[in-house]
């Protein structure tokens, strides 16, 4: 046996059934944060705001009144945070980079060098406590400098990612190895172009969603194979790392067998809008998409579909764009056909676009955390997603970029709810690897400690960690 396997460290845990589960040797277990959510320092050392530094000014915008100016003060305290990472036992720790503190007016004409120091200091004491970096290049915060130029609406965004990621990969490639290009461009387009679903996030852009929704995904779906394609034309080779996407993603559940198709055009059209053109064989919109939004932009009058075509081209350069996929999994979807006359009650564009009625399964999928929460247990629903990940993209290899829930008030520090939730996810993730042969890498929790929960403020603590 190798020194390296001698010391690889076997986790067992029990599923809620009993069945006592093992995880391969080489699983990776990490933990993560954004910028915004954590760093503080907000308008200060050089930075330039932030769409989330502007948002958060807006009167209702944020539950509590707060801001993310302070956070968790990880721009002074990174060196705590780094000690509880490593106190927990993870290997890896996922953050991400503010654009803006980097490029205070997001282009590359000024350099913050305050900013560039920082991340190199955050990076090397992280590999010091021999963890590994996994770095986000976009979590939300667009330099409010590019979103005065129209941000994910003006089609330039690509040319200013790919220069923004190629000084990343520049500066810190030598030392990063696990690069991860965008977050969830589902629920920043969800929350932050359309905001009709109840949550509404920077930019706070309403009112044009029908069309904008389609044209910010597109934007964003070239600006992630911009950055993949600078990094393996320039770095990759000499660097050697590895670069993805982070997609969120719910499992969809049918109501009755009547809303099989349905169900599964809905998972198409949240995560199918991403996943299948990266990772697709054909490498663009799922057919079902493609079709449906044709339909109705035709229905509604207009010459040209609300959802931009890829271009041969673009079809070509986002295949395989990515060499894992991140799944950011919280929860599942029960849906069903609407009766006559509902759909056009439903407040989301992009849920009507679907053409279902969305709901959690009252029954089914039991509420976790603060009362009205949205994070529902449903572990079997990550198994489901894992399942299908590897069947229509050839077992691409997926790490789990985060999972977790916020606390449930009254409960103490002994967290029995988020161990359970924590627990029965990482049983089917466990069995997705063993019983069903599919390619897991590791795990990441959300997040190593409370922080700044977007529109909730302070109010949902997402934290292995309580901060006062
Ligand atoms: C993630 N959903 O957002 C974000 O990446 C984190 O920054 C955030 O703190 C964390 O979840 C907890 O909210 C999500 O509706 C937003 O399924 C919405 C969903 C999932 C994740």
């Amino acid at each position: 046996m190798s020194r390296r396997a001698a010391v690889a460290r076997k986790v067992s845990i029990t599923h809620p059934s009993g069945d006592e589960l093992h995880f391969p040797a080489n699983f990776t277990w990490a933990a993560a944060t954004a910028a915004v959510q954590v760093e503080g320092a907000a308008l200060t050392y050089g930075k330039g705001p932030s769409i989330w530094d502007e948002f958060v000014k807006r009167p209702g915008a944020i539950v509590d009144n707060t801001s993310a100016n302070t956070a968790c003060d990880s721009y002074h305290k990174f060196k705590e945070d780094i000690a509880i990472l490593k106190y927990v036992g993870v290997q890896q720790y996922r953050f991400s980079i503010s654009w803006s503190r980097l490029l205070p007016t997001g282009t590359v004409e000024e350099i913050n060098e305050e900013g560039v120091q920082y991340y190199h200091d955050l990076i090397d004491a992280v590999l010091e406590a021999g963890i590994v970096p996994m770095v986000t290049l976009y979590h939300w915060d667009l330099p409010l400098a590019l979103n005065d130029r129209g941000g994910w609406l003006n089609e330039k965004i690509v040319e200013w990612f790919g220069n923004y990621s190629s000084l990343c990969f520049q500066l810190y490639g030598e030392k990063v190895k696990h690069w991860i290009t965008l977050n969830e461009p589902y629920s920043q387009i969800q929350n932050g172009y359309c905001g009709d679903d109840g949550t509404v996030h920077a930019p706070g852009i309403q009112g044009e969603c029908s069309w904008a929704a389609y044209l910010v995904g597109y934007h964003m779906l070239l600006a992630h194979s911009k950055a993949s394609m600078i990094y393996r034309e320039a770095f990759k080779d000499v660097q050697n790392g590895r670069i993805g996407i982070s997609l969120n993603v719910n499992w969809i559940l049918p109501e009755s067998e009547d809303d099989e198709d349905l169900a599964d055009q809905a998972f198409q059209m949240m995560f199918g809008w991403f996943a299948e053109p990266i990772f697709g064989r054909e490498g663009d919109y799922p057919v079902a998409m493609t079709e449906r939004i044709e339909f109705l932009s035709r229905k509604e009058g207009r010459v040209t579909s609300r959802l931009p075509a890829l271009s041969e081209k673009q079809v070509e350069e986002l295949t395989g764009s990515a060499d894992f996929l991140g799944i950011n999994y919280y929860n599942s979807l029960m849906v069903r056909k609407p009766r006559k006359g509902e759909l056009t009650k439903v407040r989301s564009q992009l849920k009507r676009d679907i053409g279902g009625i969305f709901y959690y399964d009252p029954t089914g999928l039991s509420g976790i955390g603060k009362p009205g929460s949205w994070i529902k247990y449903y572990p079997e629903g990550l198994r489901e997603v894992l399942r299908n990940v590897r069947d229509r993209f050839g077992n691409v290899p997926v790490m789990i970029t985060e999972n977790g829930c916020m606390d449930t008030p009254g409960e103490d520090a002994e967290d029995e709810t988020r161990v359970f939730y924590i627990t029965g996810h990482l049983a089917e993730i466990c069995r997705a690897i063993q019983e069903d042969g599919c390619n897991v890498l590791g795990y990441t929790v959300w997040s190593i400690m409370d922080n700044f929960e977007w529109a909730d403020g302070y109010t949902s603590r997402f934290g292995l960690y309580y901060v006062s």
